[in-house]
């Protein structure tokens, strides 16, 4: 090595140590979404990803590792909970197991800007610090409702003699109206319709034409019920060893990312249009059939989660409810 270059050496050395204080390291966290790649549902989120790596250059970077096959749905509750990865894009219902209070945040009827205020936010983050050791960073799908989707005609509020798709967003409702539920992760609703293994499946209002489940599906039922809920989570060790620019830089996009909420009526209304289009026909419950059906999906909710988590089930609902 020649004297010249020891001297570069030594002082790009100097440099680096000199100036590695002052300049925190860009931090690389690697983040799964529980939603096909794309579609409708995972859209918001992958904007937030790009965002984020748009403008937190040199201080935060997220990395896109994969949605729901590269680790189950129902699993990555568990991951982010073990730091197995760092983000989750993660509905509620799919880490009942760790945090059935979850519930909570389908059946509000707030949207997230008053749950910030009323310390409903806080309460719901305190709970998935302590059970899923998570930061509960941000919610989607505020203003998009569930829905049953259905081959057999419905004009009551009664799904007796019905075998129907479930995840723990519906199971309580469907159960009280007597259908026969069967619990799939959402890579299953196109064959289990193909088969005729159900008559039908709970889905957002969003999303069925993007995973081509028209092609399987007569009927949407209205009304709606509840409000779709899809969290961004951070494990909990991760999120404190984040430096405070850090924080704040991914507090803000977490917001950035809940203002997108206000997009969901017209993506609604669009997608009912494209429901119709490809041939979905509404059963529309009408006077004492429609007040059952939506006050049975209320209170089954609610006693459900009053049943699986009774320390917090009274306070969440006064806060999250009218
Ligand atoms: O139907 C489902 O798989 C489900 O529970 C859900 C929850 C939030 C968004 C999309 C689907």
């Amino acid at each position: 090595m020649s004297f010249g270059k020891y001297v570069v050496g030594a002082l790009a050395a100097a440099t680096l140590f000199i100036s590695s204080p002052v300049a925190a390291k860009e931090v690389v966290l690697r983040a799964v979404t529980a939603f096909q790649p794309g579609s409708i549902i995972s859209v918001p989120f992958e904007r937030f990803v790009d965002k984020v790596n748009d403008e937190g250059k040199g201080l935060v970077k997220i990395q896109l590792i994969g949605g729901p096959s590269a680790i189950p749905p129902f699993e990555i509750g568990n991951a982010v909970s073990s730091g197995v990865v760092d983000i989750g894009y993660v509905t509620s219902a799919f880490y009942t197991n760790l945090l059935p209070e979850g519930a909570a945040l389908r059946l509000t009827e707030r949207p997230m800007e008053e749950l910030r205020e009323n310390g409903g936010w806080e309460l719901i983050n305190e709970l998935h610090k302590q059970k899923v050791n998570a930061w509960y960073l941000a919610r989607t799908g505020d203003g998009i409702p569930f829905h049953l989707y259905i081959n057999k005609p419905v004009d009551k509020a009664d799904l007796r003699g019905m075998t129907l798709r479930v995840t723990p967003v519906y199971r309580s409702f469907f159960d009280a109206l007597g259908s026969n539920n069967i619990q799939t992760p959402p890579s299953e609703v196109y064959t289990t319709m193909e088969r005729g293994v159900a008559d039908g499946y709970g889905w957002p209002m969003q999303g069925i034409l993007d995973l081509g489940w028209h092609e399987v599906t007569k009927a949407r039922v209205e009304p709606g019920f509840y409000q779709m809920e899809v969290g961004t989570l951070v494990n909990l060790d991760r999120w404190n060893a984040l430096s405070e620019e850090q924080r704040n830089f991914l507090t803000e996009m977490g917001l950035w990312l809940e203002t997108l909420n206000a997009e969901n009526e017209a993506i609604n209304a669009a997608e009912a249009q494209k429901q119709a289009d490809a041939g979905l026909v509404v059963y529309e419950l009408q006077g004492e059939e429609r007040e059952k059906w939506i006050s049975t999906a209320r209170e089954a909710g609610w006693e459900e989660l009053k049943r699986t988590a009774p320390q917090s089930a009274d306070r969440l609902r006064e806060l999250f409810t009218k």
